[in-house]
């Protein structure tokens, strides 16, 4: 190590005061901040229980109709990210309500949200002319530039949580958004459309490969049997349990871009292995109970609470009974910048 003396320190100082004003910095004070050995965030591990949350999402119901707010959303904010809106670094998370008889108005925007329905029936989105009608734990993608409104025609109100990549089309300063002419779209094409068209792992020969999943709309009743029928068949990967991924059927990838979105099933009495990995991940609580472990942070679960696991944060999930959870992050989106990166098996 060599010394420093302060008549050096002062010579430095001048000389960066003096570069600050051409806009320049030196790199050697900030060099292993800036690349660092090993993923530093400033994301917190968080968790919004739903039985506290849900009274405020309720009460945002008598404060503004769904149509003044366009969308009327809680944002789930990462309490290391303060004030801007996101849940992760590249992602945001919100707790979207529709009461009976209202609607969300017709827009689109450069964003990819995807909606996980967390409580009740029978409410709707429309995607570019078709309409999902959404039950509990379905998931519902609007990918970028889709025409998208959301109604309620049921009688009861309708929850859900929204996962969007706000985020990152903010740190590429690439939002564009478009009000529709009128509220809601016309029915283009019955509901279910594109699930019988695109559902049966088929496509058209010639068929241009959208970016994102053509099969907008997984119901729970679906992909829940899926992972029942893959229980006995399939052996538990000690470190995720049984992890499946949603998929755009074109291409094997991510449901979206930006987006990944995957459900995971951990049997009674199973405890995985520590584990972690480069996305920071959004999880929710589809059945059963049991823990999250994130690092010292010790979150208990139950259905409908949601939780954070924040990049390379070494965690561990035990099951009191058969766990399933969502779960949203980016990890697509690393994949193809080639950054993505796991440890199994971490002690
Ligand atoms: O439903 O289109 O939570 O545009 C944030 C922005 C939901 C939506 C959000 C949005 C939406």
């Amino acid at each position: 190590m060599t010394e420093t003396t302060a008549e050096q320190q002062a010579e430095r100082k001048a000389f960066y005061d003096e570069i600050r004003t051409h806009n320049m910095a030196p790199l050697w004070e900030v060099l292993h901040a800036l690349v660092a050995k090993e993923p530093d965030t400033p994301v917190k591990p968080v968790r919004w229980r739903y039985d506290e949350v849900r009274p405020y999402v309720m009460s945002s119901g008598s404060l503004i109709t769904a149509k003044e707010a366009e969308r009327r959303v809680l944002i789930l904010e990462n309490p290391g990210l303060p004030g801007q809106s996101a849940v992760t670094q590249s992602l945001y998370a919100g707790l979207q309500l529709i009461l009976p008889g209202e609607i969300a108005p017709c827009h689109r925007h450069t964003q990819c949200a995807l909606r996980f329905i967390i409580e009740g029936d029978g409410a709707y989105t429309a995607v570019d002319g078709e309409r999902a009608i959404m039950k509990e734990w379905d998931l519902i993608l609007t990918p970028s530039w889709q025409w998208h409104d959301h109604g309620n025609e049921s009688d009861g109100p309708m929850v859900w949580l929204d996962g969007l990549d706000i985020p990152t089309v903010r740190f590429f300063d690439a939002s564009f958004a478009q009000q529709g002419n009128d509220d809601y779209q016309l029915d283009r094409r019955p509901p279910g459309d594109s699930r019988r068209r695109f559902g049966s792992n088929m496509l058209p020969v010639g068929f241009e490969k959208p970016k994102s999943s053509p099969v907008f709309h997984y119901p729970y009743a679906d992909y829940r049997q899926a992972l029942e029928d893959m229980k006995d068949a399939t052996e538990w990967d000690p470190n995720l349990g049984l992890k499946l991924e949603f998929i755009n059927p074109a291409d094997g990838g991510p449901v979206m871009p930006t987006i990944s979105a995957f459900v995971q099933l951990l049997p009674k009495g199973f405890s995985t292995a520590g584990y972690r990995a480069t996305d920071g991940m959004v999880a929710t609580v589809v059945e059963g109970s049991g823990k999250a472990r994130i690092g010292d942070v010790v979150y208990d679960l139950k259905p409908r609470d949601i939780f954070v696991v924040p990049s390379w944060h070494k965690h561990v999930f035990e099951a009191d009974e058969d766990l399933v959870l969502f779960v949203y992050s980016d990890k697509g989106m690393q994949e193809k910048l080639g950054i993505w990166n796991e440890q199994r098996n971490a002690a």
